[in-house]
């Protein structure tokens, strides 16, 4: 596949003003009318108008309503030009499409009987000839014609407005979207659905109808959804003065959906496991994430769909903008339920982004697919959907907005808007717009739109008892990354604080200050190396650096155990303490990794055992940031740590650890599981949510360690639950401690939602992630293997392919690396079946390998062959290409 280069933009030279569509929807012929008035665009070089297309059959295509001249229409596979005079002209062009053959879910497709679409990045060219690229933005109106009885609800963007009956048991269905947009957002719904439906006003007064629509039968499982939507219209009036500007706003629940949710305008397309929940099929985290998915989706209407982006380059000015969005969201919504203990609510939010940015975008940023936040070049576009544009690109954000605070932030946001909306920018205008409205130079910021890698920060302190000075100096170094080896400074800023020996902040007054200040305070490291001097200190201080993880960087600071064991306790910043237990952990657990790898004893150092069961007995401290300062640190996030990656090593090493801090600490996990006051009848509330967490991470432990009073309590929870999260956590920890319950207990939970497809595939991902105990136990790849062939299990749909395969490739290490390899040619026969049939889904679980250079020897040698497998297989789509290529390279 060709490669597409970022500083190749150019504008077209024709553009698509408005666009009328008929669609007669059938299951394997529909046709689609399409009537394009395009204009010339007078900023661009003169040239032939430009069409998309791809998979489609052209039935015809007439220029002003006449055949086109001789000569003057030239058509490729996936692109025809044509040659027009003047500055204006019509097309008509009719495409019959088969929506029952898309199994690629890109284009108009089939789920459950309905027709659903997804566009972006490229998906419109499935559905008719287009200039399909977000800088063309047309005004839409949308005919829906077909059967009632199959699809008796036919949604468009916009605002419907005309509807009625056809002959021969049809009907139809007129949509007109009133702002001009990218295809991208273009989307259509044609099923039997029924709606939630609630009527609000905006801020100035305006009544809105909004609307949740699912299959018959969820009905009751739609309200967190739209309150979430609720709650996500107030939060961007209060916050950013942004108020929903349709007179309709439609959320749509799909149950093969390639990705999370699509923010077409006016008519959200969700897959269903972010719209669906009730107690007894959803967790708490599902309640989380639904939020969460609901409000970034809103958010888009603003960032994304009224400013969009110029090119696919600029994927991260909506994304990662509209993820910080998402996160400053949540953490409000959680402060503002935890009243008094508002910080620590949002510290606990803090920790789970970071928590996934460790997890997915550092190895991301260390493998062959290192890219900037803003890509210079891909093949596929869709491979670009990634960890760094979403993750990382949200961290950039954030760090702007620490570094203007939220005013000066809010002022470049307005601006932003101000200047472009309605247009289809770039990456540079808004870093332009927030410069502008702070009179603040951010060209060296905008390094960070550019740079691949996590940096390194490395932090050295140097103490005068003399003169009281605490000297800090701050060096960066970003290593290179492929095809970028050359790293320039990063502005990156440091939230700083220092410890006293008492515990407590001090007040921090740097050399040349008159007098002392705040106990955190941001420092802003823009050179290579640069240095502070704190003065006016009585003791020698204990530096807490990178705070609330002001940056996305790896922060290299020696401290010894001692050291971790103080800021554990005393930290007050709570993102820091929950940091210091992850790094002592970290140490611990890559010390036994070490040693399993050598064959040496296994033993766990008692300070660190002390330092764990402070935090444990620490009630003062919030339920949900205890739950997190006690579980360990990520596999994923280990393995990038661990030098050469040993899986199978570092395994052992985990349920060693764990098995041990549950016996020694066997009776505070009990009394603790005693102790906290259980919430009554089951409410999402992220209060209660905190103290089911910290049950069910205690239930692990128990089981982990088999203490037989601790088994028995989950298995007691798991048969009494009144909710899918205690029912759910209970056998989570009954099936990962590898007890002889487990198993009754998985077949007694399928029974139970054999007919729930989002509860089966908690069930599924459960057992392909679940650890195995004695080596005489069923290997997980086998287990896997099997349960391919459940008649619950699917490989066209998404969801169940990343619950089964997904958690074994990804979220199963340990299980997955096997050194005789077959867990690797499992893998290159999924991605290959894979492919033929849903290239995006395949390309995901292809990339489950990319870092494979750094395992063991046995491992690497055992993966190549598999790679090149892959790489060698017929029909093999340009999306699996570009990864398998990158990995081999
Ligand atoms: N634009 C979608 C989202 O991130 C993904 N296709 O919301
Ligand atoms: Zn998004």
């Amino acid at each position: 596949a060709p490669t597409i280069q970022r500083t190749d933009y150019a504008p077209l030279a024709w553009t698509v003003r408005r666009i009328d569509l008929h669609f007669a929807l059938d299951p394997q012929a529909t046709v689609v009318t399409s009537r394009l008035a395009c204009a010339r665009n007078p900023e661009a070089a003169p040239g032939p108008l430009l069409l998309d297309g791809e998979a489609l059959e052209t039935l015809s295509l007439t220029i002003g309503g006449l055949d086109p001249a001789p000569g003057a229409v030239r058509r490729g596979e996936t692109r025809i030009e044509i040659d027009v005079e003047g500055d204006e002209v019509e097309l008509e062009i009719v495409t019959r499409i088969n929506p029952q053959a898309n199994t690629t879910l890109s284009g108009l497709y089939r789920s459950r009987g309905g027709y659903f679409t997804q566009c972006e990045a490229e998906g419109f060219r499935r559905i008719t000839w287009f200039p399909d690229r977000p800088d063309v933005m047309a005004r839409f109106s949308v005919t829906l014609e077909g059967d009632k009885a199959v699809c008796p609800v036919l949604l468009s963007n916009g605002n419907l407005v005309e509807e009625g009956d056809l002959p021969d048991g049809r009907h139809y269905a007129r949509w007109e979207d009133p702002f001009p947009k990218p295809s991208y957002l273009f989307a259509l719904v044609a099923a039997d659905l029924v709606a939630l439906e609630r009527r609000e006003l905006t801020a100035s007064g305006r009544e809105v109808l909004l609307q949740v629509w699912v299959e018959r039968g969820n009905l009751d499982r739609c309200e967190h959804a739209m309150e979430s939507l609720v709650h996500a219209m107030r939060w961007d009036e209060e916050t950013f003065g942004l108020e929903l500007d349709l007179d309709r706003f439609m959320i749509v629940a799909v149950s093969d959906f390639n990705m999370g949710a699509m923010e077409n305008k006016g008519l959200n397309i969700f897959n269903a496991k972010y719209v669906l929940a009730k107690p007894d099929t959803a967790t708490d985290v599902d309640y989380e994430h639904i939020e969460s998915v609901v409000a970034h989706e809103y958010f888009h209407n603003w960032t994304g769909n009224r400013v969009t982006c110029r090119d696919w380059f600029q994927l991260t000015l909506k994304e990662g903008l509209t993820v910080f969005r998402d996160q400053q969201f949540s953490a409000d919504m959680l402060a503002r339920a935890a009243g008094a203990e508002g910080d620590s609510a949002r510290a606990v939010k803090r920790i789970d982004d970071v928590r996934v940015l460790r997890a997915a975008q550092f190895p991301e940023d260390a493998g062959p697919m290192a890219h900037p936040i803003r890509p210079e070049r891909y093949q596929e576009i869709n491979n670009f959907y990634t960890a760094t544009v979403y993750e990382k690109g949200a961290e950039v954000i954030r760090m702007l907005h620490t570094l203007l605070g939220p005013e000066g932030f809010r002022n470049g946001m307005d601006l932003y808007f101000s200047y472009h909306d309605g247009q289809a920018v770039t990456c540079d205008d808004f870093v332009e717009a927030m410069s502008e409205a702070n009179g603040r130079d951010l060209d060296q910021f905008m390094r960070w739109y550019a740079q691949a890698g996590t940096p390194r920060v490395a932090a050295r302190g140097g103490w005068d008892a003399a003169d009281g000075s605490y000297t800090l100096t701050l060096t960066q170094h970003t290593p290179p990354t492929p095809g970028q080896t050359e790293k320039l400074p990063l502005v990156i800023p440091v939230a700083v604080g220092l410890i006293g020996p008492d515990g407590a902040d001090l007040p921090l007054q740097l050399e040349g200050e008159a007098a002392p200040g705040a106990t955190t305070r941001v420092l802003e490291l823009n050179a290579e190396s640069r240095q502070w001097r704190f003065v006016g200190l009585s003791a020698e201080p204990v530096p807490s650096l990178l705070r609330g993880f002001s940056a996305p960087v790896i922060l290299e600071l020696e401290e010894d155990d001692a050291r971790l064991a103080f800021r554990m306790a005393n930290d007050s910043d709570a993102f820091n303490r929950w940091d210091a237990a992850q790094r002592y952990a970290e140490r611990v657990l890559l010390e036994l990794g070490a040693a399993a790898a050598e064959g040496r004893a296994l033993g766990v150092p008692v300070a660190f055992v002390e330092a764990f069961a402070r935090l444990l007995r620490d009630d003062r401290l919030d339920p949900a940031f205890r739950a997190q300062a006690l579980a360990l640190p990520g596999e994923g996030y280990l393995l990038e740590r661990m030098q050469p990656a040993d899986p199978a090593a570092l395994r052992t090493a985990q349920i060693y650890l764990g098995a041990e801090l549950g016996r020694v600490l066997a009776a505070d996990w009990l009394a603790l599981t005693e102790g906290l006051v259980e919430p009554g009848e089951y409410r999402y509330h992220p209060a209660d949510a905190g103290r089911r967490a910290l049950i069910n991470l205690a239930l692990r432990y128990l089981c982990a360690a088999r203490v037989p009073a601790g088994t028995g309590l989950a298995r007691r929870r798991f048969e009494s639950a009144s909710n899918m999260t205690d029912r759910f956590g209970a056998l989570a920890a009954l099936v990962h401690g590898a007890l002889p319950e487990a198993e009754g207990a998985l077949a007694a939970f399928y029974e139970r939602y054999r007919d729930d497809a989002l509860v089966l595939d908690k069930w599924f991902a459960l057992q392909a992630g679940a650890w195995r105990r004695d080596a005489g136990a069923t290997p997980v790849l086998e287990r896997v293997r099997a349960l391919l062939g459940d008649p619950g299990f699917s490989l066209s749909n998404p969801n169940k392919v990343y619950a089964l395969l997904g958690s074994f490739f990804r979220a199963n290490p340990g299980e997955f690396h096997l050194a005789d390899g077959s867990g690797y040619a499992f893998w290159a026969d999924q991605v290959i079946a894979l492919d033929a049939a849903n290239p995006q889904v395949a390309a995901r679980m292809a990339r489950a390998l990319e870092n494979w250079r750094r395992f063991t020897p046995v491992l690497r040698e055992a993966v190549r062959p598999q790679l090149e497998r892959v790489r060698a297989a017929e029909g093999l789509s340009p999306d699996v290409g570009e990864i398998v290529a990158k990995a081999l390279e």
